[in-house]
């Protein structure tokens, strides 16, 4: 039976022609889970939980708040509110009487990258009725009947928790005091779907709460998934609500809240009250349903309540988190701003660190380079093109019949001699590791998994979890063993996985996990893990798990003298310490390429902000118009691959005609002049969290007609994209923000007022992009091979000014791959114009990297006129430099001899 199965599942995997689009047959809906429909169904505004008064213990010096709650049917609940830096505050809940049957899973130990710091608060008024108390800036409020916790800014309110109600927890019981508790167990104790059963031993355990954003007229986040940026009113559509729960959904549609590959509970809001964020910590299937409430927006009242933010008056936003199990436990993220909010977010989940330089160049992958000789023709036809790339990739065919670190020894018989080769010339390979491991005695790795107890065990809890996916019957290793991930992480060692060099990075593929006899083509809920834990508790923190496996193995690897690079599918809060991301199976339409960029910013805003989409589309064929706009999207994109699906027609850049090769490669040349700026920007990324590639409203909160906006975004705060993504489209519209902003063209430094819709034509070779006034921006203009070869190489820097003649930015650079900048072995620079004088200092923790690099053109865009003279403000020597009048740009030749070296310079007018 279960072969049958897995055969007919096989066959719809690898045979995607016959098959349109997704089978959402094979999915839940919400109507489909019984959780989801019992939490769904709760009647609003019925009050059920109560704050015992006799209870609340504030201990102020600790940061700790405590207190116990009642439900209707006399089960108390511990409750405790800890009050965090920067105004966060954490709200956790479990069962305190009767004890429960069972425990309740917490992610926080790999979630959170450290214990958030509790800081102390004040009790500023307490009572029989509620307890008033104050973190930083930001107030906490308990009402005790019903329970309702609020936090407020200067004593006003911007969220209020369980306003509805709707606040439900399960307390684990015994299968006959549940019966008793008149709930009907059919369906609630087991559940059926499709022909697979759920045997829930431990029974309903659900939590749920709904939080009210006040004043907001926009709520983004909650990765991944195929849909535009604001999320949409999930109660007003008669749809589901957003589905967190990681799936490998075969040809996903766009437009669509359906769950995909990856689960970041997170949401931010924009509106009255700025930004504020959310943060529903847990790895159990998760939905969210939201609903925008506009009471009075667009009365004479409404309007003269408008704030700053234009918040349309006293609207407000309702949603309602629900999840299988797990603890109750969430952090409110007081912002005020977009950018606050990714911060505090940063500093509970962590960023991720600096990505090796060549990371971030461009990749060529496809399912799948056939062979050795593929793989030389391949970079040998780049080399040819003139295409610069720093890794190319091998997808599953490499190994000797899907069994991970193995090579196929026919099709790869020196894989070291190819690596090396590689290395040569400054390219990287990167193969693809999965976690599903062929079930086969004489494969070492399964055979010592199996051995030492480390795979998954099913319901019954004794025997292998089994399941089908690339290798056939395959297991799965139990991640959440920290003894599994270190056998996991040897595996990658040199001496451990054979015809590997160091030269060899990972893609972990199918981590959801995927399992294609499972149920949703995952694994089964009641399978189990070390501990007792069932899959059901740290579903969505399995992907988290292998990369984290990963990531310490290559650093093991090279006694931690370099940064790994990982790239996964599945991610959950605190991914993006170990791991890049891309958005997983699309597919070669224009309807998937309109949605990179919001998925892109979605992830982002999901504090990982290394990801990028298959340029050109996993499954079908792209036209080479659809593949060339694809580049133009990618080369703008933190991380930049080309994938195809095995049964597509091959697509290296130099297969659509000469003219389509020559813009192909200006993207990607784009990319590696800007290779400075995206590291400065990664750099920038581990000091803040701030998204990589952004909203517009991320950088614009002001300006209200960015808040609907998704299909153009910021490239840090110094770079607006508008790709196109339609067919034939000769001119298209461009949104500049802020209207005390001035752009200008990247190219031809054509100049827009900001707050203005201009029409941009876009003939093929253009892509719409747009430099902001006040910028200064590094780029390195000497293309070579790879992102490395000369790290001599010399800078370029744009002055682009905005309406006071005044810029400002700054380069972060170091040696590209070690750790040794955290030695101090690095640079910053800090560049700005202002009062006519041009200056480059060290940056306040300018570090000791040593490089021959030079300035070797500064290009000043947007003056107001041509100075009569340019001169080093120390010597008075005058610089040499070249007026454009068309542009009126200004070019000094170069003006510095080391790009370290301080220099002032003056214009004269
Ligand atoms: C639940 O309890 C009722 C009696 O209250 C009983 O008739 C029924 O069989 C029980 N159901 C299950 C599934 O235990
Ligand atoms: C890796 O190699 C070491 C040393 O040769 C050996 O002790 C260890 O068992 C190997 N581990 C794995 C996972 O292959
Ligand atoms: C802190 C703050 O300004 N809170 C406001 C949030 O928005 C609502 C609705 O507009 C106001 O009532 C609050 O005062």
């Amino acid at each position: 039976m279960v072969l049958d199965i897995f055969i007919l599942l096989c066959l719809l995997v690898l045979t995607p022609q016959t098959v349109i689009a997704v089978d959402k047959g094979n999915f839940k809906t919400c109507s489909q889970s019984n959780f989801c429909q019992r939490n769904r169904n709760l009647p609003e505004g019925e009050p059920r939980y109560h704050v015992f008064p006799s209870s609340v213990t504030p201990e102020p010096d600790k940061g700790i708040l405590s207190f116990h709650i009642k439900d209707n049917n006399g089960v108390t609940l511990f409750a405790v509110l800890q009050t965090l830096q920067q105004g966060i505050l954490r709200f956790s809940l479990k069962e305190f009487h009767p004890v429960p049957t069972h425990e309740r899973f917490s992610p926080s130990e790999f979630s959170l990258d450290n214990e958030p710091t509790k800081l102390p608060f004040k009790v500023l008024s307490q009572s029989d009725t509620q307890i008033y108390i104050q973190n930083g800036e930001i107030q906490a409020q308990i009402e005790f009947s019903p329970f309702q916790l609020s936090a407020l800014r200067e004593g006003q309110p911007f969220v209020v928790i369980n306003k509805r109600n709707l606040m439900n927890f399960e307390p684990f019981m015994s299968k006959d005091d549940w019966n008793a508790s008149g709930v009907d167990v059919e369906g609630t104790w087991e559940e059926n779907f499709k022909s697979h059963r759920d045997s829930n031993p431990f029974g309903p355990s659900s939590i749920g709460i709904d939080v009210r954003f006040l004043g907001a007229k926009h709520l983004y986040g909650l990765p991944e998934h195929s849909d535009g940026l604001s999320l949409s009113d999930t109660k007003s559509d008669g749809g589901d609500p957003y589905r967190l729960y990681n799936l490998d959904v075969f040809e996903y549609e766009v437009n669509n809240r359906m769950a995909l590959y990856g689960a970041v509970p997170l949401v931010y809001s924009i509106g009255a009250n700025g930004s504020n964020g959310f943060f529903w910590l847990n790895a159990a299937e998760t939905w969210v349903d939201v609903q925008k409430v506009s009471d009075g927006g667009d009365s004479v009242v409404g309007s003269l309540l408008n704030s700053v933010f234009n918040s349309g008056g006293s609207s407000y936003i309702d949603t309602h988190w629900m999840s299988e199990t797990g603890l109750l436990d969430f952090f409110i993220l007081p912002g005020p701003t977009p950018s606050s909010v990714s911060e505090q977010y940063s500093q509970l989940t962590g960023v991720t660190p600096l990505p090796a330089l060549w990371s971030l160049g461009y990749h060529q992958c496809r399912w799948n380079y056939k062979d050795q000789e593929d793989v030389a023709q391949v970079d040998a036809n780049l080399e040819a093109n003139l295409i610069p790339y720093d890794a190319i990739w091998l997808d599953i065919e490499h190994t000797d019949g899907k069994k991970y670190f193995t090579w196929d020894a026919n099709k790869f018989p020196d894989s070291i001699a190819m690596l090396d080769k590689l290395a040569e010339r400054n390219h990287k390979l990167v193969v693809i590791i999965d976690p599903h491991i062929k079930r086969e005695d004489n494969y070492r790795i399964y055979k010592e998994l199996k051995e030492r107890g480390y795979l998954v065990k099913s319901s019954d809890g004794s025997s292998d979890y089994e399941g089908a996916c690339w290798p056939g019957g395959s297991s799965w290793p139990d991640f959440l063993s920290q003894e599994v991930r270190q056998y996991w992480s040897e595996c990658y060692l040199v001496e451990n996985y054979s015809g590997s060099t160091s030269n060899l990075h990972v893609w972990n593929d199918m981590n959801e996990p995927s399992v294609f006899t499972g149920p949703e083509v995952t694994m089964h809920k009641d399978a189990v893990h070390m501990g007792g834990w069932e899959h059901r508790d740290i579903h969505n923190l399995y992907g988290l798990l292998v990369t984290l496996g990963t990531y310490e193995g290559l650093l093991m690897r090279s006694k931690h003298q370099e940064r790994p690079f990982i790239l996964t599918r599945s991610v959950f809060p605190g991914s993006q310490r170990y791991s890049a991301v891309w958005t997983g199976d699309n597919e070669a339409s224009w309807g998937h390429l309109k949605i990179v960029v919001p998925m892109v910013l979605q992830m982002g805003l999901g504090g990982i902000p290394f990801v990028g989409s298959d340029v050109g589309g996993f499954f079908k064929h792209p036209s080479p118009e659809l593949l060339v706009r694809w580049y133009q999207v990618g080369a703008y994109s933190p991380f930049f691959r080309q994938h195809a699906h095995i049964d597509t027609p091959r697509r290296e850049p130099w297969l659509f005609g000469e003219d389509n090769l020559r813009i192909i490669r200006d993207a990607i040349t784009d990319r590696y002049q800007l290779l400075p700026y995206w590291y400065t920007l990664f750099y920038l990324h581990t000091q803040s969290g701030a998204p990589v590639v952004r909203p517009l409203w991320y950088e614009f909160p002001e300006d209200y007609n960015t808040w609907d906006m998704y299909e153009q975004a910021m490239v840090g705060s110094a770079i607006m994209i508008s790709p196109v993504t339609e067919i034939g489209q000769a001119s298209q519209e461009v949104y500049f923000p802020d209207e005390d902003s001035i752009w200008y063209d990247k190219k031809s430094f054509v100049r827009f007022t900001g707050g203005e819709t201009r029409s941009v034509s876009t003939p093929l070779d253009k892509i719409p992009v747009f430099l902001r006034g006040g910028s200064v921006i590094p780029f390195r203009m000497r293309v070579r091979r790879s992102s490395n070869p000369n790290p001599d190489d010399p800078f370029t820097l744009y002055v682009v000014l905005d309406g006071k003649q005044e810029a400002s930015g700054c380069l972060y650079w170091d040696d590209g791959h070690s750790f040794s900048y955290k030695d101090g072995n690095y640079l910053i620079r800090e560049f700005s114009y202002k009062n006519g004088e041009f200056s480059s200092a060290a940056g306040a923790t300018s570090g000791g990297f040593s490089t021959k690099s030079w300035i070797e053109r500064i290009l000043v865009i947007g003056l107001k006129g041509k100075p009569i003279k340019v001169a080093l403000s120390s010597s008075g020597d005058e610089l040499f430099t070249k007026w454009d009048l068309d542009s009126k740009t200004l070019e000094i030749r170069k003006p510095v001899e080391n790009i370290k070296t301080d220099v002032k310079i003056r214009f004269s007018f």
